[in-house]
């Protein structure tokens, strides 16, 4: 046997241990061990019952994910090879018991739903997670899952890939017994219990599986679901039919369809996007300079300078996690404003039923407002989010300097300015690191952690572990103006302004980007953010101009008329009190004089400008900063996108977009762009020498940062 599964009986039960860390993925060798051991148990006159179980810190997490890109690749010729596994603990003579902990994802839990009986810790976890992946159940998991949990249930497990906790699924019958104590020792006792009693196979219990018409209604909801909430994607609309399958064919033909279906999502560049996503996550986490035993501070109390959007959230994040923090402001009103914001936030939540009102009271309790310095001295870190200046931030972090211990981090969540001149206003620029959180700082998952010369590994380090603690995906990113997600924005929505200007309509733009997926077009997201905060910054860098290079018009003159977007409610669009937009024939004439101004003769742009135009700005600009080593790798820039941006998912990023695309295709629309616009369009270096070598921009600079 390999030691992939580990083969051991004891008082008529032989159990079977999967050995895989960290997750017990089902990766080659895996299937064919549990195969081994069912043999081995079946020939042993001694054993009347057996036990599937994982060791270390889950059950089975799924198919070993690294395996589909092998497949889709060709590299690999047969699939993740379930199937015989599932047919053998399905038939096998003597029943077998699937004793769950930590995680029973995917394959995993098809694998236990093959098994005759489940037993599991409450602590456990178990799903179908592979609409996340871009991917369905595929071994089974649309087909047995229906007969144990009832089909709206089962499509809502497979359709949105949630896990479901223990107690919820011993509930639904899912899981047979819940047990306390020792999960091994219990699931013996338990597969003692039924050795030698007569199993009902989950695939042929067919009464959970509900009539025609309950069905229909079921399936008509979860399509509708899918329309809204999961736009564009095909893994869920595909999982919706598997489990229809379910009710309308016999099992082996319903399988098929599974098959089939898992098959096409499978080869799906979605798929290909949402894997790369998934490893994307994990590999922002390795920062080669920065190894993995670095030691960190501890982070027991925080301090935040400034209560507004930005201070505020980032202050409820601190206290969700249970840190108590002090936030400061300059007046009473602003204070005031501020704590009431958070209370009303944290309100909203309670109302919706996101958590109860004691955990918001013991939230509220954990942020102190104070107008003055008091508290922290004793702070671990401190945090300035006060407005773009960089005059105001050098005077904060003199005075803070002063203030803090000297093992105390001092971070700004600046999100342009040069975290190196922060940081030299101080006496401690190893501690002083940029912490750039997204607005709304309590909901987005983005934190840009931007590494000045100076900044030490262990603040670097520590900053990794806090956005952890703080439910965030931290990204390092070099300084340079903007780090990488401003710096990258700054092209798109220069183009988004250009294109207007040229002729395209406000709403053709936006209309375009969301089509393709983001969460909203270049002039809503600049309305929602507030034209002034780009206006404000435009002023603060007005100085590096380059003079006779063509400049955006119509943001500055929105702004000059007051249109700040959302909040004023007019920008590009004028809004009601819904902040629902509406064309504005105001903005349209401003248009047209603007146009008027500049000489600008408007003409018909295509969707396919539009769409290009948009997403090689970012593009070019990306390649810029992969070149330039802002970034560490490519898949930093899309996961920044992703989690800041509103990317879609199931398009990877906007440098995995352009992978997929071909870097040939991209560098050719770049230089017709440049050919027709001039030098704000000189192509990236690096984009001409990947096109030139044919490679990617995944495989630039570490080979290893890839798992495709
Ligand atoms: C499937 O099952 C299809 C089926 O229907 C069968 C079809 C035929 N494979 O997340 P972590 C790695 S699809 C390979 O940091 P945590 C991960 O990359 C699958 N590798 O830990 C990381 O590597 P590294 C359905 C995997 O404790 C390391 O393990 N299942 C897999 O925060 C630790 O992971 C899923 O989608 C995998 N399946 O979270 C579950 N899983 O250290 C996906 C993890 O090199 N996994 N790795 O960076 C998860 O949700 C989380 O990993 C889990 C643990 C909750 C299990």
């Amino acid at each position: 046997m390999s030691d992939l599964v580990i083969y051991s009986s004891a008082n008529g039960v032989a159990v079977l241990t999967v050995n895989n860390p960290p997750v017990n993925a089902l990766s080659p060798g895996v299937p064919e061990g549990i195969l081994d051991g069912l043999q081995k148990a079946a020939q042993d006159p001694s054993v009347g019952a057996v036990v599937l179980i994982g060791g270390g810190r889950s059950f089975i997490a799924g198919a070993d994910i690294k395996e589909f890109g092998k497949i889709t690749s060709g590299e690999k010729k047969r699939g993740v090879g379930l199937a015989p596994l599932l047919a053998a603990l399905e038939d096998s003579p003597k029943p077998v018991v699937a004793a769950i902990h930590g995680q029973a994802f995917g394959g995993g839990l098809e694998v236990a739903m093959a098994c005759a009986y489940r037993v599991a810790i409450d602590a456990a976890n178990v799903g179908q997670p592979e609409v996340k992946l871009g991917i369905i159940p595929g071994a089974g998991g649309t087909q047995r899952l229906p007969r144990l949990v009832g089909v709206e249930k089962a499509v809502a497990m497979c359709q949105f890939g949630d896990p479901v906790k223990v107690p919820a699924a011993h509930a639904l019958g899912l899981i047979d017994a819940v047990l306390e104590g020792g999960l091994l020792e219990g699931a013996i006792a338990f597969a003692q219990g039924i050795a030698g009693k007569p199993v009902r196979r989950v695939r042929d219990r067919n009464e959970k599986l509900g009539t025609a018409a309950e069905n229909a209604a079921i399936f008509a909801a979860a399509r509708d679901a899918a329309a809204k909430r999961q736009r564009a994607l095909m893994a869920p609309l595909a999982a919706i039919q598997a489990v229809e399958a379910a009710t309308t064919l016999p099992f082996e033909d319903g399988i098929k369809e599974e098959g089939r279906l898992f098959q096409e999502c499978l080869f799906s560049s979605q798929s290909k996007a949402m894997i790369h996503v998934f490893f994307g996550e994990r590999t922002v986490a390795k920062i080669p300079d920065v190894p993995k035993e670095t030691a960190v501070f501890p982070i027991r109390s925080a301090a935040i300078i400034g209560a507004g959007t930005m201070g505020g959230g980032i202050a409820m994040n601190y206290a969700n996690a249970g840190i108590p923090v002090v936030l400061k402001e300059t007046s009473q009103a602003a204070l005031d404003k501020g704590v009431a914001t958070i209370r009303k936030n944290y309100a909203n939540s309670v109302a919706k039923g996101r958590f109860s009102q004691e955990t918001m009271d013991r939230r509220m309790a954990l942020i102190t407002p104070t107008l003055s310095y008091d508290g922290f001295a004793d702070a671990d870190i401190i945090v300035e989010a006060v407005f773009e200046g960089m005059a105001l931030k050098k005077e904060i972090f003199a005075e803070v300097d002063a203030i803090a211990k000297s093992d105390c981090i001092l971070a700004s969540n600046t999100s342009t300015l040069s975290i190196d001149e922060i940081a030299s206003a101080t006496k401690r620029p190893h501690m002083v690191i940029g912490h750039h959180f997204f607005s709304p700082a309590n909901v987005m998952r983005l934190l840009e952690i931007v590494r000045g010369k100076s900044t030490s590994k262990e603040v670097i380090a520590t900053s990794m572990a806090l956005a952890k603690t703080l439910g965030k995906i931290g990204v390092l990113v070099g300084n340079c103006r903007g780090f990488v997600g401003n710096r990258m924005f700054g092209p798109y929505r220069r183009e988004a302004q250009f294109l207007v200007e040229e002729g395209a309509d406000i709403e053709a733009v936006d209309r375009v980007m969301y089509d393709f997926g983001m969460a909203m077009g270049p002039l809503q997201v600049g309305d929602l953010a507030g034209l002034d905060v780009g206006w404000r910054i435009r002023k603060e860098f007005r100085h590096l101009e380059v003079p006779g290079v063509r400049k955006p018009l119509l943001e500055d003159r929105l702004c000059e008329m007051g249109r700040y977007g959302q909040k004023t409610l007019g920008g590009w669009y004028a809004y009601d009190e819904n902040r629902r937009p509406k064309r504005d024939p105001m903005v349209e004439e401003l248009i047209v004089k603007v146009r008027e101004q500049a000489g600008i003769t408007p003409r018909a742009i295509s969707e396919d400008e539009i769409r290009d135009r948009l997403l090689y700005a970012l593009v070019n600009e990306g390649a810029r900063i992969l070149e330039e080593g802002m970034a560490l790798r490519s898949v930093d820039i899309d996961i920044i996108y992703l989690n800041g941006y509103g990317f879609p998912p199931h398009r990877g990023g906007p440098m995995f977009h352009a992978d997929i695309t071909g870097i040939g295709k991209v560098y050719e629309r770049i230089q017709e762009f440049h050919q027709q616009h001039g030098p704000l369009w000189t192509p990236a270096p690096l984009i001409e020498r990947l096109a030139r070598e044919g490679r990617t921009f995944a495989g630039f600079p570490y080979q290893e940062s890839t798992h495709a």
